[in-house]
């Protein structure tokens, strides 16, 4: 995205209505209709030493694969900059708006800090940490998810379509339809939906589902999800489901609930909401490219050459985060070193950790962790000059990380719970030489899809350690043959499809046709 041009550009002046502030009004009607609302812009504010302030790009595949669609038809984007303070006025930035919402440091500090990453997050992974509930936090979120949703309201045209994500906004689709009826309101989350049992926990479990049910498709990464989804819509919401379609009794006014306080309480039939799946992939050509330039394929032969020529390079690359599984990941590769069956230096591990929510304590103590299990397998397995895990707490450009990906023999990707793990996909499409191995947990949304990888359960020392072993050694013809399997799906189903898929759902005809996102978990 260039934002060479960042700075309140006019639009064309034949697009009627266009709201000039980061929040307006319920009554104004913006000018685009394609929305999408996301916690985070796809760019960021960067305070330079000498104190001018810039804006960064954050390209991902989430803006690569909805950049063409959004410049097509008049598409804007509702999000934080990534600064605390007030909102910058909204801009444009190769044809599509960017609207900032205001997140004061408090709200950084009990929204996004707090009741996003302190209570969803951990609650949605299964409770690998134990999550936090305080009221002060919720308020905030309800707070902050106004915000947003006056925001995308300000700048939706008559009947456009919202496409609003991720666990940081769950309450975005309700406020928004209350606002805005005519609007169509998609959500996707990116992160897993945890079973009724740990959902149940939450104090606001009812708040959160009626919120979501606001939109007319919700979307997932896995069927499991889903699955988990509509018995919460049951549960905690005492609404109807049938199959995929959850039943939502609507007011004269657009608005679903019925006086009585829960959903479903009294017309049966009423606005239908589609739960299906739709699992989210990468720009699979764009790293195929990538990994066929010159410097790139130079630099990954270099860096084998800078880890000693080693005859096995493994790599694991995530989010310093708990839910990785980088403590048990490293516990196993440990046992390998301790039993003898991996040796440096023929055999070298490198951890990429890319630091992240860095004032959040529990991110804290883990990176403690990981930093003393780190120096105990150096300490014991090193010499000099030769470590036996190379830990990287980093962030590379992605040309580094597709040379990284590719100089390396065994992928090992083992989150104890993970939406989808796009890591290991990027692996998958840089792997142009049909080499390389994947290990897998099976608890990610990608091994729904790679069912060619080594799957394995990451609590399971002794199956991980196997896994790794079989990965080290299989037969270049079997592992060619694994690659290729792996390749197609990556290559068929990228992250373009993932976002028409979803978008043709949620603007489809017929609403009993969204479950085709199902269909993508089969193959
Ligand atoms: C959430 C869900 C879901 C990492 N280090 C560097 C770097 N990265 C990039 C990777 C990858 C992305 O960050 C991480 O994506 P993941 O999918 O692995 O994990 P989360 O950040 O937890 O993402 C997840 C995802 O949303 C999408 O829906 O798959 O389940 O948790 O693209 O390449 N990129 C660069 N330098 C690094 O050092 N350039």
């Amino acid at each position: 995205m260039n934002l060479s041009g960042a700075g309140a550009q006019a639009r064309p002046a034949d697009r009627p209505g266009v709201s000039s502030g980061s929040v307006a009004s319920d009554q104004i009607r913006g000018a685009y209709s394609l929305i999408v609302v996301a916690n985070r812009l796809p760019a960021s504010q960067v305070v330079q030493p000498d104190g001018k302030v810039e804006w960064q790009p954050s390209p991902g595949g989430l803006v690569t694969a909805l950049e063409p669609v959004m410049r097509a038809s008049a598409g804007a984007w509702v999000g934080w900059s990534g600064s605390p303070g007030p909102a910058p006025e909204p801009f444009d930035a190769d044809g599509v708006r960017l609207v900032p919402v205001e997140l004061s440091d408090q709200d950084v500090e009990m929204f996004y800090e707090g009741f996003s990453n302190g209570t969803l997050w951990p609650l949605y992974h299964d409770v690998i940490a134990p999550p936090q509930f305080h009221r002060h936090w919720w308020e905030a979120y309800c707070a902050v998810n106004e915000r947003f949703a006056q925001a995308a309201a300000g700048q939706a045209a008559q009947g456009a379509t919202v496409w609003v994500h991720d666990y940081q906004l769950q309450l975005v689709p309700a406020l928004l339809r209350q606002r805005r009826p005519d609007l169509r309101i998609g959500f996707f989350n990116h992160i897993p939906f945890p079973g009724y049992e740990i959902f149940a926990q939450l104090p606001w479990r009812r708040q959160i589902v009626e919120g979501l049910l606001g939109a007319d498709v919700v979307g997932f990464q896995r069927r499991a999800d889903v699955t988990n989804f509509l018995r919460a819509c049951r549960r905690a919401a005492g609404a109807r489901t049938s199959g995929g379609i959850v039943r939502v009794p609507e007011r004269a006014d657009g608005g679903e609930r019925d006086g009585s306080g829960e959903v479903g309480a009294s017309k049966a039939q009423g606005r239908r909401v589609s739960a299906a799946c739709f699992p989210i992939s990468i720009d699979s050509a764009a790293f195929g490219e990538l990994a066929r330039r010159e410097d790139v394929r130079a630099r990954s032969r270099q860096i084998r050459q800078e880890l000693g020529d080693p005859q096995v390079l493994l790599l694991a690359v995530d989010r310093l985060d708990y839910t990785k599984g980088i403590l048990h990941r490293l516990r196993a590769y440990e046992e390998l070193l301790d039993e003898g069956r991996l040796a440096p230096p023929e055999s070298v591990f490198v951890q990429v950790a890319a630091p992240s929510r860095e004032r959040v304590l529990e991110y804290q103590s883990l990176r403690e962790d990981v930093e003393a299990v780190v120096g105990r397998i150096n300490g014991e397995h090193a010499t000099l000059g030769q470590p036996a895990v190379h830990y990287l707490r980093h962030s590379y450009p992605r040309e580094e990380m597709a040379a990284l990906y590719m100089a390396a023999d065994v992928m090992v990707v083992t989150p104890l719970r993970d939406g989808m793990n796009l890591v290991a996909k990027e692996y998958v499409a840089c792997r142009q030489d049909e080499l390389g191995a994947l290990v897998l947990s099976e608890f990610t949304g990608a091994a729904d899809e790679l069912g060619s990888a080594f799957l394995v359960n990451p609590h399971d020392i002794e199956q991980t350690k196997d896994a790794i072993m079989r990965a080290v050694q299989v037969a270049p013809s079997q592992a060619r043959r694994r690659m290729r399997s792996l390749r197609k799906r990556v290559r068929i189903f990228d992250v373009d499809r993932w976002a028409t898929d979803f978008l043709r759902a949620l603007n489809g005809p017929d609403p009993d046709s969204h479950s085709v996102g199902s269909r993508l978990h089969e193959g």
